[in-house]
């Protein structure tokens, strides 16, 4: 008879164990779920309300779009230059793997309207704020003399930073074609 309940009271205990187990891990998931913060989904066009109208001299539009760094992924950056170009707006691609120096002397050079950038290698946080930088040096202001935008695979979490640097509007995946040419044209207008 004693041996009998000493068998019943350790399986229970072993249930107890088990339970308790499982709380703590529901418990640390949430946990990490809040401080991440899953659940707030940031709004693109919140963030970047406030985005400057450019006066441009000239009634066309002149855009380039930049690949910075060693990302490869061009379908995104070919699709956006050729859905420019069929706009009307005069389009300078620079091609794969350029330095940030190249871009902004080639935007310089091209007197671009609209600095675009194509960044799915997860490098923007260093890469545009770089490019703004160097635009700076050379005496251009980003979002008073030309418009910096960017498109790709870009956090919600960092749109703040990016608007702070001197971005008026990131584009992410799945983001139409036509809704980034109507920005565009709202955001650059002829002078007077
Ligand atoms: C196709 C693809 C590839 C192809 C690229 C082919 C090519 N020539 O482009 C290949 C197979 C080569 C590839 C390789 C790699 N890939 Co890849 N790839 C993809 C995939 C599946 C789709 C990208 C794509 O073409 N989308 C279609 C285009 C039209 O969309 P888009 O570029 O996003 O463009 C839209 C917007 O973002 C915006 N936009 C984009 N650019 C611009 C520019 C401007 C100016 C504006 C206004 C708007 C804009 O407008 C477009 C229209 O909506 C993505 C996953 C995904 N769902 O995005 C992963 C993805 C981008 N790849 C990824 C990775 C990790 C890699 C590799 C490192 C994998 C590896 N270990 O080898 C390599 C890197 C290669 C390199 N040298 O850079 C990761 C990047 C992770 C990150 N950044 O944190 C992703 C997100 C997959 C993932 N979920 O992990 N990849």
């Amino acid at each position: 008879m004693a041996k009998k309940k000493i068998k019943k009271s350790k399986v229970a205990k072993k249930k107890v164990v088990k339970k308790s187990t499982v709380k703590k891990k529901t418990t640390q998931k949430s946990a990490v779920k809040k401080k991440v913060g899953f659940k707030k989904k940031i709004d693109v066009k919140e963030v970047f309300s406030s985005s400057p109208v450019l006066k441009k001299e000239g009634a066309q539009i002149r855009v380039l779009v930049g690949k910075a760094g060693l990302d490869g992924h061009d379908r995104g950056a070919k699709i956006i230059a050729r859905a420019c170009r069929d706009a009307g707006f005069e389009v300078v691609y620079t091609g794969l793997h350029q330095t940030p120096d190249m871009i902004v002397n080639t935007a310089i050079q091209e007197d671009v309207d609209v600095l675009g950038l194509s960044i799915l290698s997860g490098a923007h946080n260093y890469l545009v704020p770089e490019v703004i930088k160097k635009l700076k040096d050379q005496g251009v202001k980003a979002g008073e003399d030309i418009l910096v935008i960017i498109g790709g695979i870009i956090p919600g979490t960092d749109f703040q930073s990016l608007k702070k640097a001197g971005v008026s509007m990131v584009f992410t995946p799945g983001t139409s074609v036509d809704s980034i040419i109507e920005f565009i044209r709202t955001h650059v207008k002829p002078k007077g």
